[in-house]
């Protein structure tokens, strides 16, 4: 076994920096159930600044963020439309279902898009009394399983508008808004100005141990605030979490770009070696997804991690590995080689 692990299963691997280590020691802090934490409420309004929302609540995952978020938005045997493939569809235990007595209505994904005439035509009739209410749309940017794929502005305010249009709310899973928002050269709130609430975390590329935001109006905050109490996740003295928070916003959004660059060459490095299938075209960001349809997992992995390489089978023989803080030029290359080394016995798959 190798003595360094190039760990590249997911962003949310890594760990706090220094500066927010010490931004956790020297946190002012309070008790946030009541809203007195010092440094939560920083947090919270820079969050809320960087989102063009009114407001903005701490919350501990990106699961917990989506879950209060959904909730705050619709009422018990609603409709909610989202992608097929979206993180809050399928990774996120049904919360929607199980808390909220809520019916998901999935739409096909592209590779990460929605078509807004497909989100339109499975918008119910409110007037038909066979129908449950369709309340929200979900979306997703950058969207995890369509490779990181990005959302554009004019993307996100034309499936916005079909839903205002239809008396929906919108909610973003914008887990890793900061990375489209960087890949798009455009401040976030942007790419928040047509939807109703979003959700994003610290915890993924921005490196922080733990956390996610939920931004919206100050109504819609109040509700969240109560959904997040309910769900037993009202905080003390956050302000150690939130420290780390305000760190990873002034100092962690910028260096996205290194993650990009790196998948880039990822991507394109995997899709020379002959037994992968990848399309590196579709990379925007930091997560690269590729097929080895001829070897097993098992073995594949195994291979991989003796060499001191690690990342996530997804499915089948399908594979992701994600670029993060903490990974370097150098790690990529070595990651290539290794990957190279273990499938050098297998020849191209047919096309
Ligand atoms: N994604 C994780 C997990 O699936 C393990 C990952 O490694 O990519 N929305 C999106 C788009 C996400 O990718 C994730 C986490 C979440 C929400 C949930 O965040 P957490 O893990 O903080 O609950």
């Amino acid at each position: 076994m190798a003595s360094k692990v190039i760990d590249l299963r997911s962003d949310t691997v890594t760990l706090p920096t220094e500066a927010m280590r010490r931004a956790m020691y020297e946190a002012e802090l309070g008790d946030d159930n009541v809203g007195e934490d010092p440094t939560a409420n920083k947090l919270q309004e820079m969050a809320a600044e960087r989102m063009g929302k009114e407001a903005a609540l701490l919350v501990t995952s990106g699961t917990q963020g989506n879950l209060v978020g959904i909730l705050s938005h619709t009422q018990h045997g609603d409709e909610v439309i989202v992608g097929d493939e979206a993180h809050c569809y399928l990774y996120e235990q049904a919360g929607g279902a199980f808390i909220g007595g809520l019916q998901m209505r999935p739409v096909p994904n592209h590779r990460g898009h929605l078509d807004p005439k497909e989100v339109e035509a499975v918008i119910r009739d409110p007037d038909n009394i066979h129908f449950p209410r369709t309340s929200l749309l979900c979306l997703e940017n950058t969207h995890n399983r369509g490779s990181g794929a990005v959302l554009s502005v004019q993307e996100t305010k034309d499936l916005a508008d079909v839903a205002h249009r239809r008396g929906l709310a919108v909610h973003l899973d914008g887990a890793r808004i900061f990375n489209a928002a960087v890949a798009l050269g455009v401040p976030p709130k942007q790419l928040t100005a047509d939807v109703d609430s979003v959700t994003f975390c610290l915890s993924k590329g921005l490196s922080c141990p733990v956390g996610s935001l939920i931004c919206g109006s100050v109504e819609y905050i109040a509700r969240a605030r109560r959904m997040r109490k309910l769900l037993g996740s009202g905080m003390r003295q956050a302000g150690i979490i939130a420290a780390c928070g305000v760190v990873a916003l002034n100092e962690m959004v910028d260096r996205l770009a290194e993650d990009h660059a790196n998948a880039k060459v990822l991507a394109n490095g995997l899709a020379n070696i002959p037994a992968i299938v990848t399309d590196p075209g579709i990379v925007d960001t930091n997560i690269v997804f590729f097929d080895v349809p001829d070897v097993p997992p098992a073995e594949f992995l195994k291979g991989c991690l003796e060499h001191g390489l690690r990342f996530q089978n997804t499915a089948g023989r399908r594979y992701r590995m994600v670029t993060h803080y903490g990974i370097e030029r150098a790690d990529i290359d070595a990651a290539l080689s290794i990957v190279s080394r273990v499938l050098a016995p297998v020849q191209a798959p047919r096309a």
